[in-house]
């Protein structure tokens, strides 16, 4: 509305026209029974990795896209208008497994690892949350213990995305090791197959149910000193993925808020009742002027993020600020939508309830709304309200 494109590069213009078309030509058909089915599409990956939106932003090295922030941003607003579950998928590959292993790797890791996930041939996961350790990570009770040239990891994780299809995935764990403090976090790259690690799914989400969530399971599992991140210790090396992969967020969510959106308004215009199209009302009207005025005000927080972002001056308290708002502003648009639509609202044929329920998970997970409140109520108040 306020033509945030005039802002953006003819090649940025062009990575998000690619993904949308993709998303609308290959998608959008069937993610609709993918999450009545409460499968993913993983055949579809291949052709995520031919788009490289897969660690877009890491060097052209590792076979990757090597974008900048705002084409980034517009490759996960372009997919989360397809469905979260899609835009997870791709935030956890990137951010939370591409990333830490570009930043905090050694380069043979690097080198044996990247490639592959760049081309979607290997799927990764992030282990971070357990079952008694979610908004509070130093909580966690998965650790590591050292035995000879190797660590012994022993503990479970929880509401893991992709962690069933995963060939490798990012375990945070407490380490005995000498050499560090003991308790000091540790992430260690476990691969599948390691005897005493398995990833059971869980099932009966009503939420992101096109997007695979599982457990983590480690009993006695041996992994090799070489699997271990070298260049990272304590809480903010996963807390560090997280601002990642919540700078993805803020601009997914916009993504989604825009199909809900765009919902509404073509319903509202076409719809009759009281032999007049709904849209002619001012109570609907009402809801459409907060929405495109919102997802306007999530545009321009996402794009000068990115413009941080790229000059090094982005804090992760300046994610939580745009993450916060543009799922908020998501999830009430997503609601209104719904209002709009009437009784068709809570059906399969629009994306709606569909994006509602996925974007209870997305203000969920990757730091709870009120977690976010705090983060930056701390920032502007010198005050922490978790110690
Ligand atoms: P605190 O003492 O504040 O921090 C410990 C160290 O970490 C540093 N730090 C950060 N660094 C980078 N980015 C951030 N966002 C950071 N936040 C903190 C901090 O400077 C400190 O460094 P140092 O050098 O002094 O040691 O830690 P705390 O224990 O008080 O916790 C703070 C709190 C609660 C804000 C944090 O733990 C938190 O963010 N909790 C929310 C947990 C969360 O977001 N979990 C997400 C799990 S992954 C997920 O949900 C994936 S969903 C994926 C998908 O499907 O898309
Ligand atoms: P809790 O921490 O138990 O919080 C419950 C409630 O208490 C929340 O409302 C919270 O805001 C509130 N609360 C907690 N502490 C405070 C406080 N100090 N002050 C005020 N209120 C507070 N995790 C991963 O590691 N990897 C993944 O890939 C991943 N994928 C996920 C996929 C899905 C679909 C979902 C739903 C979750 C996923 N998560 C993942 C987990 C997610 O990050 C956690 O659910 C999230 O961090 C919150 O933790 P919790 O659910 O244990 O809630």
């Amino acid at each position: 509305y306020y033509k945030l494109s005039d802002l953006f590069t003819h090649d940025e213009i062009a990575v998000q026209d690619a993904v949308r078309e993709w998303t609308l030509r290959r998608f959008l058909p069937v993610v609709e029974s993918h999450a009545q089915a409460a499968t993913f599409p993983l055949e579809l990956i291949p052709e995520l990795a031919e788009l490289g939106v897969f660690g877009a932003n890491l060097p052209e090295k590792y076979g990757c896209a090597n974008l900048e922030s705002t084409a980034y941003g517009l490759i996960m607003q372009e997919l989360e208008r397809g469905d979260s579950g899609l835009r997870s998928f791709v935030s956890v590959q990137s951010g939370l497994v591409m990333y830490p292993i570009y930043a905090f790797g050694s380069e043979a890791q690097r080198e044996r690892f990247l490639p592959s996930l760049a081309k979607g041939e290997l799927i990764g996961c992030f282990g971070l949350t357990e079952p008694d350790s979610g908004s509070d990570p130093a909580s966690m009770k998965t650790h590591a213990r050292k035995d000879g040239n190797d660590f012994i990891l022993n503990g479970a994780k929880m509401w893991i995305t992709n962690g069933s299809v995963a060939g490798i995935a990012i375990v945070w764990a407490k380490n005995d090791d000498d050499d560090d403090k003991p308790g000091t976090v540790r992430g260690f790259i476990v691969e599948k197959g390691m005897a005493g690690f398995t990833a059971p799914e869980m099932k009966n989400k009503w939420s992101l149910r096109a997007s695979i969530t599982s457990e983590l399971v480690l009993q006695e599992v041996r992994v090799p000193r070489e699997n271990m991140l070298p260049n990272i210790k304590g809480l903010k090396g996963p807390l560090s993925c997280l601002t990642q992969a919540r700078y993805g967020i803020a601009w997914g969510a916009i993504g989604a808020a825009t199909a809900c959106y765009e919902a509404a308004l073509n319903y509202s215009k076409t719809r009759i009742q009281f032999g007049k199209p709904i849209a002619s009302f001012q109570l609907v009207q009402e809801k459409l002027v907060y929405m495109i005025t919102e997802i306007t005000k999530a545009q321009l927080l996402a794009w000068r993020l990115a413009k941080l972002k790229d000059e090094g001056k982005m804090t992760p308290q300046q994610v939580s600020m745009a993450k916060r708002n543009n799922v908020e502003i998501a999830v009430t648009i997503a609601r209104m939508a719904r209002e709009v639509l009437g009784a068709s609202g809570i059906t399969g044929e629009y994306p709606v309830m569909r994006h509602l329920m996925n974007l209870e998970s997305v203000k969920t997970y990757e730091g709870t709304h009120d977690i976010h409140t705090l983060i930056i109520g701390a920032d502007i108040t010198g005050i922490d309200a978790f110690k």
